[in-house]
């Protein structure tokens, strides 16, 4: 299964690495045969390259549109050197092997990454190449592909350990990236296309992603894991610059991602904004004039959960802020950016990693979700609705007071982030207690209370944080029970999507607990 590598042709747009894999293939008396800008190259670095046009006896036509499509480079690459016929019509029509393919395609995800041009993004979606790693790839009993420069380092060692040859092993494994390759690139344009025409249907997006990293292991060391970036413009994890500490963790990057995605909610030009995560649950979250400030409140949510966890701000990152939270382990920061001083006091806590992401992601973007069942996978929108889109509805007789309806609005937008059956508590722009992903909405109640009374024993404080804050229920509370527990813990505001065939029940309940309650008609599951 041995196959000599006698013929390669080579045609790339990234040209990293080019000529160290040319001059070590010309060494080996590979011939070597090339596309316009390829072979310049190759030549120029003074290597001998037959032009593509020699060999298929056709100019390159149409810009450079049709260059490689052609039966003198596709026979080359699909004939079957052993079946009597395929080798009869390379002989008749003069038609020679291509042994070793090296093809990187025009870059699409980068160029339209930089311009909304669209001929531009157009004349970038490469027909030929694509077309030549499938035939190769396909013809992998005598052909080798090659897609990334990433490969040519190992890809010319196997070569010269097998004395130019390739074995059938590794054709195969070069095959299998290799239509890894054109599906992620096909998926790229297809999810352009989509955003272009404002598709926000998940029918119409192809799932695919360029792999950033293989990684060490999963959610747990038993489990292999990699990361991928789907091309979806989002500023995060995938955007983000690290500077400094050990590689995100499968579980680092989930948490920080879910960290990230709620300090969002809050407009950085109306306030700074802390999220705490641990677990992908918030375990404390505030507002407030400043960083520093808002990381002391948040952490006072649930000091003890916070130990070890990710803590995502919606500015950038300030000295006085980094100085508080450098004080406790920490594993992640996450931030758009962060000032010269801060980097320096975060710089001295070695294992602390800093992720600069560049911006903030939208909350309002459809985007897409994708959470996998047995034999397949659900794919959704994300949960772009806000507080901001609703008028809300007060069912009670009492009304809101203003600062009531403040915490009310920042009490929905964390509890969309909460695992369900979710609960928070808020009182003054910050979370006082969080009752996540339990399965009866009374128990997630119960623990939220029970968080806050703890947070209160911490601080010294004889009284709950509950008393006098406001409450938001992911979803509408199937029984009056679930409201009755927080109107025991001292909330003064409830708001919940409402919907619930007991409705009237609940809103009685709140009459007669003389709160204030209003409904969002809008409910954040999150599984
Ligand atoms: O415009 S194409 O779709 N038509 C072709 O026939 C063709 N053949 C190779 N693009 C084509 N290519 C691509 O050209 C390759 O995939 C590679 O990305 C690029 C290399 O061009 P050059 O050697 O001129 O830099």
């Amino acid at each position: 299964d041995q196959v000599a590598v006698r013929r390669a042709l080579l045609s790339v747009s990234d040209k990293t690495g080019l000529i160290d894999l040319a001059a070590a293939l010309a060494a080996r008396g590979v011939e070597l045969i090339s596309t316009g800008g390829t072979a310049k190259a190759i030549a120029a670095a003074g290597l001998a390259v037959k032009d593509v046009s020699d060999v298929t006896g056709f100019p390159e036509i149409m810009d450079g549109r049709v260059k490689t499509l052609h039966p003198g480079v596709h026979g080359g690459l699909l004939g079957i050197r052993d079946d009597e016929g395929h080798a009869a019509a390379m002989a008749e029509h003069g038609i020679g092997a291509i042994d070793l393919l090296v093809v990187n395609l025009y870059p699409f995800q980068e160029t339209v990454a930089k311009t909304s041009d669209w001929a531009t993004a157009i004349e970038n979606i490469d027909i030929g190449g694509p077309a030549m790693i499938r035939a190769a790839a396909k013809n992998h009993a005598y052909v080798a592909v090659v897609v990334d420069p990433a490969q040519y380092a190992d890809v010319m060692a196997a070569i010269e350990a097998g004395d130019g040859t390739t074995t059938l092993r590794l054709r195969k494994k070069l095959a299998l990236a290799a239509y890894g390759r054109t599906a992620t690139y096909d998926a790229a344009v297809s999810n352009w296309l989509a955003d272009q025409l404002g598709e926000p249907n998940p029918r119409y997006r192809a799932i695919g992603g360029e792999l950033v990293e293989v990684m060490r292991y999963g959610e747990n060391p038993h489990q292999l894991a990699a990361f991928y970036r789907t091309g979806e413009k989002r500023f995060g994890v995938t955007t983000a610059t690290q500077l400094q500490g050990k590689t995100l963790s499968y579980n680092n990057i989930n948490d920080t991602d879910a960290a990230y995605e709620l300090v969002a909610e809050f407009d950085p030009k109306r306030t700074a904004a802390v999220a705490i995560i641990k677990h992908a649950n918030p375990c404390g979250v505030a507002e407030a004039k400043t960083l520093k400030d808002a990381y002391l409140k948040a952490l006072a949510c649930d000091p003890v959960s916070a130990f070890g966890g990710i803590v995502a701000l919606n500015r950038t990152l300030d000295a006085e802020a980094a100085e508080e939270i450098v004080k406790i382990f920490t594993e992640v920061i996450i931030a758009p950016d962060a000032t010269d001083e801060a980097k320096a006091i975060v710089a001295a806590k070695k294992n602390l990693r800093l992720l600069l992401a560049g911006g903030l992601p939208k909350p309002a973007e459809m985007g897409l979700t994708v959470k996998t069942v047995a034999g397949g996978f659900l794919a959704q929108t994300r949960d772009y609705g806000t507080v901001d889109d609703i008028d809300l509805e007060v069912k009670t007789r009492r009304q809101p007071t203003g600062g009531e309806e403040k915490d009310m609005a920042f009490a929905f937008r964390v509890v969309k982030h909460v695992k369900s059956n979710a609960i928070v508590f808020v009182k003054d722009g910050a979370t006082v207690g969080i009752g996540a992903g339990q399965m009866s909405r009374v128990d997630s109640a119960r623990i939220a209370v029970s968080k806050a009374t703890e947070a209160a024993k911490a601080a010294g404080l004889d009284r709950p944080l509950t008393e006098g804050s406001v409450a938001a229920s992911d979803a509408f509370f199937p029984f009056a029970d679930g409201l009755e527990t927080i109107v025991a813990a001292g909330a003064t505001a409830v708001i919940q999507p409402g919907g619930s065939m007991r409705d009237n029940e609940v809103i009685e309940a709140a009459d007669k607990a003389g709160i204030a309650m209003a409904f969002t008609g809008m409910r954040h599951f999150r599984h």
